[in-house]
């Protein structure tokens, strides 16, 4: 079974990455780990920790030759920002000065500050926000990078878009191909049309003067992908439960859908479930192999066969893959910190107070989309 775990605080001298039970010899290219970095560090609504880190991956164990060796893969980024972070996040005792200085008691609403100051005892919330910033994702990243070359090895390609920021959606149709162009044609929103991504973008600029934050929506296909992933006889190994799961603990994600699934609640059985087709393998259209709309025009073995023309199931019946593209979608609540600062209770005085202001982002919703694709890359790892 395949397993990752995280370390590293914000502005700590690195975040570091164990991911334990990759097959042997998967190629692994570290350039296309610092590629995915690089994706997480582009986006219009991103603070100014961006202009500070050029992230990029040490791998310390697990490749060899360039390819994995079944032994666990190691890796570090290195936060190039914590050099000005030195004595404040010391291994080290230091004098109380110091410890005062770095001190956060404002904890704010929507954040994990007070929750994990309330677990733990602490008298300063800096222990938990450290951690629970979103600075982490860039690990889960590195992360995805590995998990997303061993899915090439079975021909399996993520990828993502903004659907949704704030209160403007997209509601054109699009292709597989469509969304894979995003980064490169809008680096900046990832939106499938220039239309609405220009007024997305103007939204995140009329929330930065503000001085407001803004969440949305991130959609996240994985093509490829054969019948019969996951199961359906138990309730730990249901695919849709596994990926909920990743997907959800992202940071600011508050709500998974799989396909269409929330607007299925809202309508008839017959409007929902789609139908099921079938095409003999021999009778293969002569472009088989080719991707149309993210699923093989032609059959692509025995199994996939048997298709749908319509997937408002996202590919996961029962909890298993139905060979059609997996389409899951995140909902990004607006972050926390605003620089407006709401109405808080400072934890040492328990006076009313206005709640701490750290650096941080307006919408992370463009940057995000990577995050997604790692953790659905990762689902997908454990079942392929
Ligand atoms: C982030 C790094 C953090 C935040 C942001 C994401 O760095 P800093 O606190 O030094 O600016 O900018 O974290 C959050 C949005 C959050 O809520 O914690 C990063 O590397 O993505």
């Amino acid at each position: 079974m395949i397993r990752f775990m995280t370390a590293g605080e914000s502005h700590g001298k690195g975040l570091t990455i164990i991911i334990d039970g990759m097959p042997a010899g998967i190629p692994i290219s570290v350039d296309f780990i610092n590629h995915e970095l690089k994706k997480r560090q582009k986006g219009a609504g991103s603070g100014g920790r961006m202009q500070i880190e050029q992230d990029e991956v040490e791998i310390v164990s697990g490749v060899r030759f360039g390819k994995t060796i079944g032994s666990p893969i190691s890796m570090i980024i290195w936060n190039k920002d914590h050099i000005n972070w030195g004595k404040k996040m010391s291994i080290e005792e230091q004098s109380q000065d110091i410890v005062d200085s770095a001190k956060v008691t404002a904890p704010r609403p929507g954040h994990a500050d007070l929750s994990g100051v309330q677990k733990h005892g602490f008298g300063d919330a800096r222990n938990v926000l450290e951690r629970a910033s979103a600075r982490e994702t860039a690990a889960r990243v590195a992360a995805g990078g590995i998990f997303k070359q061993y899915l090439l090895t079975k021909k399996i390609e993520i990828a993502s878009h903004t659907t949704q920021i704030g209160n403007i959606k997209i509601d054109k149709k699009y292709l597989f191909e469509d969304i894979q162009k995003t980064y490169e044609k809008d680096p900046e929103i990832r939106c499938v049309d220039p239309g609405k991504s220009r007024e997305m973008r103007q939204l995140i600029q009329r929330a930065r003067i503000d001085k407001d934050t803004l969440g949305g929506v991130v959609e996240t296909w994985a093509v490829g992908v054969p019948a019969g992933l996951g199961d359906y006889a138990q309730w730990d190994t249901k695919l849709d439960g596994k990926i909920a799961q990743a997907m959800m603990s992202i940071q600011s994600v508050k709500a998974v859908e799989i396909g269409s699934g929330i607007e299925n609640a809202g309508t008839y059985g017959s409007e929902v479930h789609d139908e099921i087709y079938f095409r003999h393998p021999e009778a293969t259209p002569k472009d088989s192999g080719t991707r149309k709309n993210g699923f093989f025009a032609g059959a692509q073995n025995d199994k996939n066969s048997y298709y749908r023309k319509t997937n408002r199931a996202g590919g996961l019946e029962g909890g298993l893959t139905n060979g059609m593209p997996l389409v899951v979608r995140v909902y990004h609540k607006p972050i926390s910190t605003l620089y407006d600062p709401l109405q808080t209770i400072d934890i040492e005085s328990k006076k009313p107070t206005e709640a701490t202001v750290e650096r941080s982002d307006i919408c992370v919703v463009p940057r995000a989309g990577v995050v997604s694709e790692a953790m659905l890359a990762y689902a997908l790892a454990q079942v392929v």
